[in-house]
């Protein structure tokens, strides 16, 4: 496919997934509102509407937490019941909580990655590099600044009481790589009770199980639900009794990326310089956070179990957390350029292309075909492409970005991509997949204008 042909295919999957205010994560697979996604679908859809970019997050936002939390799915009341599970009506108790949003039972009770500051930032700097709605995207931003402040002082708060500068997650679905080796330890851990009859809808989509994850991991992830509906959401309640409960590296470099946007952001709409003096107090408190969990034999950042009191040995793609979160030393940049470039990650030979999988071909949890454990996912290149680049590895962004495209040139917008064969997997038309794809394609378009 030529490029002009991606970016047509790209729009055309983000318009079969757009559901009026704001976009399914993929036609059949996710017929919901997805948080992290909705944020990387705003970061493509403004290359083709300023508006309905913004739109993305405002509705998103609309469904936030009194708490401040950002829920992980909001759900569309005329999906049918049979979609996806869990869906609404297992959630339906968590509504109860007082620091739901009002009205019947559509949100999730978990959070996910923030990316949406970085996001909304996108907005405006696309607008303006576009010349087109700036003041729109502003106004936006006004609306928007106080939001975001309250999702990020949840994250810095509810989730980190301990004042770690890292977030806490309840359940493998907060870290958006539910199956991913990062946490099997935790899980093992996890003594499962009883976990109510479920029908694994996902499999009548997906047909061959070794994409998705396996029956030993779901009941585990039914049952963490339940613990944490049982709980009312409650964060405090949580700490005390989840039986999972890990500090996730991914999640808390994505979040220090998010803050320095939010930063901008705060400029752009003149916030108090107290809000300033706040956001920078949480990007230091994040970074020396990972500093921490950084371990030196693997040349990698690892996940923390609370519960275990351990860190989780996994080598995986979160584990390039420091270089997401940026601004490290040189020597810890230059080891993670190192491990990025090895045998470990994109350096191996029988890799199709060199992208890095979601795990290493060389850990023990590594599995080609299933869900986290081994494919490529664009959304992750993308998200290793923008911080490669803002580390100034301008050369080496250029080549993860060509060999990205180069895979989406199959015109399939996969989830995800077996990382030896190049199959792609998963659900088929994601709407984030099409959204990283229109973000680096118009990015160049917009580039080459004279
Ligand atoms: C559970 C929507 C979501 C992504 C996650 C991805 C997958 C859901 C699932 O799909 O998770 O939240 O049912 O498997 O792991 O990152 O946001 O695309």
């Amino acid at each position: 496919m030529r490029p002009e042909d991606i970016i047509a295919r790209a729009a055309g999957v983000l318009r079969e997934n757009d559901m009026g205010e704001w976009t399914r994560a993929s036609p059949t697979l996710y017929p919901h509102q997805w948080s992290w996604d909705s944020a990387f679908i705003a970061i493509g859809l403004v290359h083709l509407d300023t508006g309905r970019a913004a739109g993305e997050l405002r509705t998103l936002l609309e469904y936030q937490w009194k708490n401040g939390k950002i829920p992980h799915i909001v759900f569309n009341p005329e999906a049918p019941p049979e979609s996806y599970f869990p869906g609404p009506e297992h959630w339906a108790s968590a509504a109860d909580t007082p620091d739901a949003p009002p009205g019947p039972a559509l949100t999730s009770g978990l959070c996910q990655p923030p990316v949406h500051a970085i996001a909304a930032r996108h907005i405006l700097r696309v607008a303006e590099a576009r010349d087109r709605d700036s003041a729109e995207a502003r106004e936006f931003l006004e609306e928007v600044y106080p939001k975001l402040l309250a999702w990020h002082r949840y994250l810095a708060t509810a989730r980190d009481p301990e004042g770690s500068g890292l977030v806490t997650i309840y359940h493998p679905w907060e870290s958006g790589t539910d199956n991913s080796p990062r946490w099997t330890s935790a899980l093992e851990r996890v003594e499962v009770g009883e976990v109510p009859d479920y029908e694994r809808l996902d499999l009548d989509h997906i047909p061959d199980p070794a994409e998705r994850p396996t029956g030993y991991e779901y009941d585990r992830f039914i049952w963490l639900v339940e613990v944490i509906k049982h709980a009312g959401c409650d964060d405090a309640v949580l700490h005390r009794t989840s039986p999972f409960l890990a500090k996730d590296v991914l999640a808390s470099a994505i979040l220090v990326r998010a803050n320095e946007a939010l930063l901008d952001v705060a400029e752009v709409v003149g916030a108090p310089g107290k809000d300033r003096a706040l956001i920078w107090a949480w990007i230091e408190r994040g970074r020396g956070g990972l500093d921490e969990r950084w371990d030196s034999e693997l040349g990698l950042c690892l996940d923390y179990d609370l519960r275990a009191g351990e860190p989780l040995a996994a080598r995986t793609i979160a584990g390039f957390a420091p270089l997401i979160a940026g601004a490290g030393s040189n020597d810890r940049l230059e080891t993670l350029l190192r491990v990025l470039d090895s045998h470990d990650f994109t350096g191996n030979p029988d890799l199709c292309r060199p992208l890095p999988p979601s795990t290493s071909p060389d850990d023990p949890g590594f599995l080609p075909r299933s869900y986290w454990r081994g494919p490529v996912w664009p959304v992750m290149n993308w998200l290793l492409w923008w911080s490669l680049e803002s580390s100034g590895q301008r050369k080496r962004a250029a080549r993860l970005k060509g060999n990205a495209l180069a895979q989406l040139s199959d015109g399939r917008f996969g989830e995800y991509y077996e990382p030896f064969t190049g199959e792609a997997l998963g659900s088929d038309d994601q709407s984030w997949t099409a959204a990283v794809a229109l973000d680096w394609l118009a990015a160049e378009e917009m580039s080459e204008k004279p």
